[in-house]
């Protein structure tokens, strides 16, 4: 049996680095501001961490390096967003709160693959 046979353990999805900006908070409008962040899918929620490589050595220690903020994906909204942006590749996640994120990479199939798995998160939620 798996490691995590007792389903307790929330499983890691996927990670990896995307282009991130907020761009509204409880429905509230906020001015962009695009930035790196190192994006973590476990369980139902969308982990951000500061981008590793903008952290100083001294900054950056293991197992000591907390979310800056945790996205849950019950009752999200995920779309393509290209009309939002003078970036290609990117998307809207809106959660339930009214917070809305655009996500963002260079990288045509790394930012289908993370529309796709967040999407299927989504719908996965949608069915409980
Ligand atoms: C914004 C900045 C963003 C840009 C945004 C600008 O200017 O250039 O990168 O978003 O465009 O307003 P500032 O730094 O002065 O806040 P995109 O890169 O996503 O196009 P927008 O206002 O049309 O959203």
């Amino acid at each position: 049996s798996s490691p995590d046979s007792d389903g307790c353990t929330p499983e890691l999805e996927k990670a990896g680095l995307l282009n991130k900006t907020k761009i509204a908070e409880g429905g509230r409008k906020l001015r962009k501001n695009w930035s790196p962040s190192w994006v973590v899918l476990v369980g139902n929620s969308l982990v951000f961490f500061k981008d590793p490589k903008s952290q100083t050595p001294s900054s950056w220690k293991p197992g000591n390096s907390r979310p800056e903020s945790s996205v849950d994906l019950r009752g999200a909204k995920l779309n393509w967003a290209n009309d939002l942006s003078s970036k290609k590749n990117v998307f809207k996640l809106r959660t339930i709160t009214g917070n809305e994120f655009l996500l963002q990479s260079e990288t045509d199939s790394l930012i289908r693959e993370w529309y796709n798995t967040i999407k299927n998160v989504i719908d996965r939620l949608d069915r409980e």
